[in-house]
């Protein structure tokens, strides 16, 4: 794959998919079927669906969310337009990547699965349309699902305020990990070797950075209910999206808000994967809980896993997910396939109680 990057001036993304001309990489893959290129291309072909497997894409090339992250600003030509350095973007989005920790749910394959259904609601989902976006938009909406969890620990905003930790009084106890997030990547954006933006004119950069920010920010579930009844307010009203700024950012802060629990709404077999990895994070932090002699949060003892669990998804589902989902389909009609499966993850789990 590395081969065929970057891709020559005006090839479509859809050559990554493509059985290559260069005769080399083309007998590798006769040879070889079912090898790290074949298997790349085979996920890449459903970039713009909703039951992509990011899972298959770590696992052909062990770093889905870059490479993810490069095909979709290539296929959206974004790099091409915006003049974006090559060589700079590939070593940002390696140490976009390389920030994550191998943590059990909030890790880079978390972050590319973000990004790619975050790319889907903006381009299939008719949000770039609705609220007619910049180019600089399209390139930060991108690039804020791809970071949007950058460093996380692996624990979440309201144990770091429990246990006084240092980003509690950092950011004094508002959107803790979210601003941490944000703050990393600006901090490395700041070294030339990583500053993609640094071509930019200033009123460019500041709109894909106030862009960015305010959709990382948005994705803290503690501002779940503010964010949502202001968004559900404005589709009563039913603004022309493109026209304030406010409504712009309000937009895209709904898309990366799905996204980031878009997993509800993927296939079973896709969910059921995150569902276990979210489980799994939950109880390492009720047992550091546990350790510190402090309250096990809720749904986070892991000797109560059968009885809680369920129960815990059918509630996300009923009061956080088809709400926000529902809205957003009346918003965005195309991404309703995403409400479907959450039905039948829901069904999935009654079953089992
Ligand atoms: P973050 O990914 O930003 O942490 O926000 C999602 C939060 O919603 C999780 O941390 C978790 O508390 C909650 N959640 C639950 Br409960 N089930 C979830 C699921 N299946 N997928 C995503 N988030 C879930
Ligand atoms: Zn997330």
């Amino acid at each position: 794959l590395q081969k065929r990057l970057p891709l020559q001036d005006g090839e479509d993304v859809s050559a990554l998919t493509r059985t290559p001309a260069d005769p080399e990489l083309a007998q590798m893959i006769e040879k070889a079927p079912g090898t790290v290129i074949a298997d790349t291309m085979k996920c890449f072909q459903k970039i713009d669906e909703c039951d992509m497997s990011v899972f298959d894409l770590e696992k052909s090339t062990g770093s889905a969310l870059s490479v993810c992250t490069y095909a979709i600003l290539y296929k959206l030509d974004l790099i091409n337009r915006l003049e974006l350095d090559d060589v700079k973007l590939r070593t940002f989005l390696a140490a976009v990547q390389a920030g994550y920790h191998p943590n059990p749910y909030h890790n880079s394959v978390h972050a590319a699965d973000v990004s790619q259904i975050n790319y889907f609601i903006m381009t299939k989902g008719g949000l770039i349309d609705k609220c007619k976006l910049s180019q600089e938009e399209v390139l930060a909406g991108i690039l804020a699902g791809s970071i949007h969890d950058y460093d996380h620990p692996g624990y979440n905003n309201n144990f770091h305020t429990r246990t006084n930790a240092y980003l509690s009084t950092l950011y004094n106890d508002r959107s803790i990990l979210e601003n941490h997030h944000l703050a990393c990547i600006f901090e490395m954006l700041r070294l030339p070797r990583y500053n993609i933006f640094s071509h930019m004119k200033e009123e460019q950069y500041r709109e894909i950075r106030d862009t960015m920010v305010e959709m990382v920010l948005s994705t803290d579930m503690g501002l779940h209910g503010k964010i949502f009844s202001q968004f559900r307010r404005r589709l009563g009203e039913c603004p022309e999206w493109h026209e304030r700024k406010d409504d712009i950012r309000l937009a895209l802060s709904m898309s990366i808000k799905m996204a980031d629990i878009s997993n509800c709404g993927r296939p079973k077999h896709l969910y059921l994967e995150w569902a276990k990895n979210i489980a799994t994070e939950f109880y390492n932090q009720g047992d550091v809980e546990q350790k510190l002699c402090i309250p096990i949060s809720p749904f986070m003892d892991r000797r109560k896993d059968k009885q809680e669990f369920p129960k815990g998804q059918i509630s996300f589902m009923n009061f956080i997910v088809v709400p926000m989902f529902e809205a957003i389909s009346e918003f965005l009609p195309p991404v309703e396939c995403s409400l479907q499966h959450t039905t039948e993850n829901k069904e999935y789990w009654q079953q089992q109680e």
